[in-house]
């Protein structure tokens, strides 16, 4: 955990991540939604049986949620709604989980804003 930690205080500077290349899709993923402004795609590491990233297709300054400002919220409402969308197509939307890594204290590990979406078993509260 400090590892995970000591990385991600090392990893916000606004460089480019390999979710840039999931978006040019020279890194291949599974892709579960697409529209101009978003990508939905599984996770390599999946945590439950259903575990999908939503990710605006264009990063602009969003690193971390802990960075947005006014202007990004149509698309942090368009993140949010697509999650909705990669819940329906997955089969999960009777219960389903959104989670944002923001910042070294929440594990956030790739600095371009993601949402997990996470279901497909009984989630457990508080999460670790
Ligand atoms: P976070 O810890 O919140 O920053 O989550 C980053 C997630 O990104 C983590 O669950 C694993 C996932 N991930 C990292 N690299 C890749 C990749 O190359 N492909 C895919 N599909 N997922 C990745």
């Amino acid at each position: 955990q400090a590892a995970a930690k000591a990385a991600a205080i090392d990893a916000d500077n606004g460089a480019p991540t390999i979710f840039d290349k999931i978006i040019s899709k020279e890194i291949p993923s599974t892709i579960v939604y697409e529209d101009d402004k978003v990508l939905a795609f599984k996770d390599v590491n999946p945590q439950a049986p259903v575990h999908v990233l939503v990710i605006p297709k264009f990063r602009d300054g969003l690193t971390q949620l802990g960075k947005a400002e006014q202007r990004h919220g149509e698309i942090l409402g368009q993140l949010l709604y697509a999650s909705r969308i990669v819940a329906e197509k997955e089969g999960i939307l009777e219960g389903f989980r959104v989670v944002i890594n923001s910042g070294p204290s929440a594990c956030q590990s790739v600095y371009h804003l993601h949402l997990h979406v996470l279901g497909g078993r009984q989630m457990q509260w508080p999460p670790g």
